[in-house]
C-alpha cells in the first residue's frame, strides 16, 4: 500500500501540546471530565512513545497508540492531511485561547480562570496580573486578599519558570543534540556549552560548539533539524533556532584548529570569560572567541582548551567551576579543588520502595544500585505521618527487616543494604518515631516536607531541633525547594550549618534535578565549615538512580572533594560513622 504524504509535519511534541490545549480549553469551558482526561492521556501517549505518529499516520496505524481512540485518531488525521483543526478552531473562538495559560499560574484552575474571564474580562497572563495588582481579584467569590496575593507570588514564579528551563529537561536534550551533530559528515567535535556545559541547575538557552572545516552543510543540516520550529538567523559561524520543546538553540561552528577557544568562550560564563581577557590584555594579547591576536597583527588558533589556558599561565579548568568565585586565583596557586566525580560515590543513602510510595521492591533497587557500580544502598522508607506517601509505622519498619535480610541474602556480601528510613520532621521539630525506634536503624534521614511556609524562626528551630536529635544522621533535601517554581523554607541557614557543624550531622545534596538541594553555594559554604555532605538520588525507581550526576554536578559547582561525602568513603568507614 502507498504511503501517505502528510500537508504539515507535526512532531510527537507538538501534537501532544495541541490536545492538552484542547483539553485546558474544554475543561475552563465547562466540558465533562472524561473528555478532558482523553486528550491529556493521548498527549501523554505522544509524548513518551519512542516511534514518531506521523510514521504511523502514514501506515494508517494511528489506532495502534495507547489512549488514542476513534475521535483523536480522526482529528490527528485531520491534522496531518490539512495542517488544520477544524473543532479547535471553533473552541477557541468560544473559549480565548489565552486563558489555557491561566492554568500554568499556581492555584489557578479552571474553575477560577472561567471567572476572572466572566467577571473581569481577563483572557491571558498578563491581564491577570494587571487585576490582580489593582486589587480586583480579591473582591470575587471564593476570593480575598490571601488568594490575591496567592495569585501574584504564582505570576512571578510562573514567570521564572518560562524564562529558564531546568537542567534535568536541558542535559539529556542538548547532549542528544550534540551527538547527533558529531554524527554528521565533517564534524570532528561536538559539544553543549553555556551554562549546561557549567551545570547551572537552569539554563537559559543552549549554546552547541561544533568543530569542522566546511561548516554551510551542517549549519544547513541543524536548521532544518526535524525538531526546530523556528530559524531566527543563520550565519557561516552561528545560528540559532528553537526547538519544538521551546529551547531556544545557538550552534557555533568553528574549525577544528581553532575549537579550544571557541568551546572555551562559549562555555563561559562571561565573567569567566573577562577575567581570562584580563589575564590576556597583561600579556599584550588579545582573546577572542576564535584566536589569541598578538601584537604584531598575527592569530594563534589552539584545538583545545587546555592549550588556552597554558598560555595564560592556568591549569584546565573544570566547567562547574567557572564562575569568577575565585577559581582563577586558585588556579594560578596550584590550589583547584580534586572535585569529587560520579565515581567517587559508592553508596545510595536515600531511597524508596514499595513500603512506601517507591515502586521497586528492596531487592529490585540493591540489584539496580550495584549494576551502576554502588557497593551499598540505604532503603529509607516514608515515615507514616507523610500520609500521602503510604509511610510505614514503627510495626511495618519491623517487618520490612525480614524482606531486607532476604535482599541482603541475594545479593551476597559483596553488596550492603542498610536499614533506614526518612523520618518526617513534624512541625514542632519532633521527628516522627520515638527514639528506640530511630535505635534500631542504620541511616536515618530527618526531612521536611510540610509547613515549608512557616515563618523563618519556626522553621529555622524546627530543623535545628532535628538536627540536635543524636539518632539522625542526615538532613534529606534540607530547604525543601523545587525547581523551578517552589522557593525552599525560609531557613536561617547559618544556625542550621552551624548546628549541622555541632551535631556533626551530615546535609544532603539531594540529586533529583527538580530539587538539587543543598544548592551549589551552600553546599561550598557546607564543606568550609567542616560539615559532611551526602549526594543522595532519593530514587523512587531505579532508573531515578541515574539522578546521581546531577547531584555530583552541583557538588563540584560546590567545589566539593570525595572527602567531603559521605557516601563516597569506603563502606566500611562510612558504616562505621552512621554508627558514631
Ligand atoms: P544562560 O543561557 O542564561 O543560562 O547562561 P549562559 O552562561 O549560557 O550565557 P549565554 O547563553 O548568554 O552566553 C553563552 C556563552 O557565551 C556564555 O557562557 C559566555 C559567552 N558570552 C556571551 N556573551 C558574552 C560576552 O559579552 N562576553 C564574553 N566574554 N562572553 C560572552
Ligand atoms: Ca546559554
Ligand atoms: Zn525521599
Amino acid at each position: 500500500m502507498e504511503k501517505k504524504t502528510a500537508h504539515t509535519h507535526f512532531s510527537n511534541q507538538q501534537l501532544a501540546e495541541t490536545f492538552r490545549l484542547i483539553a485546558d480549553l474544554l475543561e475552563i469551558k465547562g466540558e465533562v471530565i472524561y473528555k478532558v482526561l482523553a486528550y491529556r492521556k493521548a498527549a501523554d501517549s505522544l509524548e513518551h512513545m519512542g516511534q514518531s505518529a506521523e510514521e504511523l499516520w502514514q501506515e494508517n496505524r494511528l489506532g495502534e497508540i495507547p489512549g488514542v481512540g476513534k475521535a483523536i485518531s480522526e482529528k490527528m488525521d485531520e491534522l496531518f492531511s490539512t495542517g488544520q483543526l477544524q473543532f479547535l478552531e471553533k473552541l477557541k473562538a468560544e473559549v480565548p485561547v489565552g486563558l489555557a495559560e491561566l492554568l500554568q499560574v499556581p492555584d489557578v484552575g479552571p474553575k477560577k480562570a472561567k471567572m476572572f474571564w466572566k467577571e473581569l474580562g481577563v483572557t491571558n497572563v498578563a491581564e491577570l496580573e494587571t487585576a490582580a495588582r489593582a486589587g480586583k481579584l480579591r473582591d470575587l467569590p471564593g476570593m480575598g486578599e490571601k488568594s490575591e496575593a496567592r495569585i501574584l507570588a504564582g505570576l512571578e514564579a510562573l514567570s521564572r519558570r518560562t524564562t529558564r528551563t531546568p537542567l534535568g529537561v536541558a542535559w539529556p536534550f542538548a547532549n542528544e543534540i550534540a551527538r547527533w551533530l558529531g554524527s554528521l559528515p565533517g564534524v570532528v567535535a561536538a559539544n553543549p556549552a553555556g551554562s549546561l556545559r557549567r551545570m547551572r541547575e537552569t539554563v537559559g538557552d543552549l549554546d552547541i560548539s561544533a568543530a569542522t572545516e566546511d561548516p554551510a552543510p551542517v549549519m544547513d543540516a541543524f536548521i532544518h533539524h526535524p525538531r526546530v520550529i523556528e530559524v531566527f538567523a543563520v550565519g557561516d559561524v552561528k545560528s540559532s533556532v528553537e526547538f519544538d520543546n521551546h529551547l531556544r538553540a545557538q550552534l557555533w561552528l568553528h574549525r577544528p584548529e581553532q575549537y579550544g577557544t571557541a568551546l572555551l568562550y562559549a562555555t563561559g560564563s562571561k565573567d569567566h570569560n573577562v577575567r581570562l581577557r584580563e589575564i590576556a590584555q597583561t600579556m599584550k594579547l588579545s582573546l577572542s572567541d576564535r584566536s589569541f591576536l598578538q601584537p604584531d597583527g598575527s592569530e594563534k588558533f589552539y584545538a583545545t582548551e587546555e592549550e588556552v589556558y597554558a598560555v595564560l599561565g592556568l591549569p584546565w579548568i573544570p566547567p562547574e567551576l567557572r564562575e569568577d568565585r575565585g577559581e582563577i586565583q586558585a588556579a594560578k596557586a596550584g590550589r583547584l579543588p580534586h572535585l569529587i566525580e560520579v565515581k567517587d560515590i559508592v553508596a545510595e543513602l536515600h531511597s524508596h520502595s514499595t513500603w512506601s510510595d517507591g515502586q521497586a521492591s528492596i531487592l529490585e533497587m540493591a540489584q539496580a544500585a550495584q549494576q551502576r557500580g554502588l557497593k551499598a544502598i540505604a532503603i529509607t522508607d516514608h515515615s507514616h505521618s507523610l500520609g500521602v506517601t503510604g509511610g510505614m509505622t514503627a510495626e511495618d519498619i519491623r517487618a520490612r527487616m525480614a524482606e531486607v535480610r532476604e535482599a541482603q541474602a541475594k545479593m551476597g556480601d559483596s553488596f550492603t543494604i542498610l536499614q533506614g528510613a526518612e523520618v518526617e520532621i513534624r512541625n514542632d521539630g519532633r521527628l516522627d518515631y520515638p527514639d528506640e525506634v530511630l535505635a534500631e536503624l542504620d541511616v536515618v534521614i530527618a526531612s521536611l516536607h510540610t509547613g515549608l511556609r512557616q515563618p523563618k524562626e519556626q522553621v529555622t528551630a524546627r530543623l535545628i531541633k532535628a538536627i540536635q536529635n543524636p539518632h539522625v544522621d542526615i538532613i534529606g533535601h534540607p530547604t525543601g525547594r523545587l525547581i523551578p517554581d517552589r522557593e525552599g523554607a525560609d531557613l536561617d541557614m547559618n544556625p542550621v550549618l552551624q548546628a549541622a557543624k555541632e551535631s556533626g550531622v551530615a546535609l544532603e545534596i539531594n540529586a533529583n534535578p527538580s530539587r538539587l538541594d543543598l544548592d551549589d553555594i551552600q553546599s561550598r559554604r557546607a564543606i568550609e565549615m567542616g560539615i559532611p555532605l551526602s549526594i543522595n538520588t532519593d530514587a523512587h525507581s531505579p532508573d531515578n538512580l541515574d539522578f546521581l550526576m546531577y547531584g555530583v554536578a552541583t557538588a563540584r559547582r560546590g567545589w566539593v572533594e570525595p572527602q567531603h561525602v559521605i557516601n563516597a568513603w569506603p563502606v566500611e568507614k562510612l558504616v562505621q560513622w552512621l554508627k558514631r
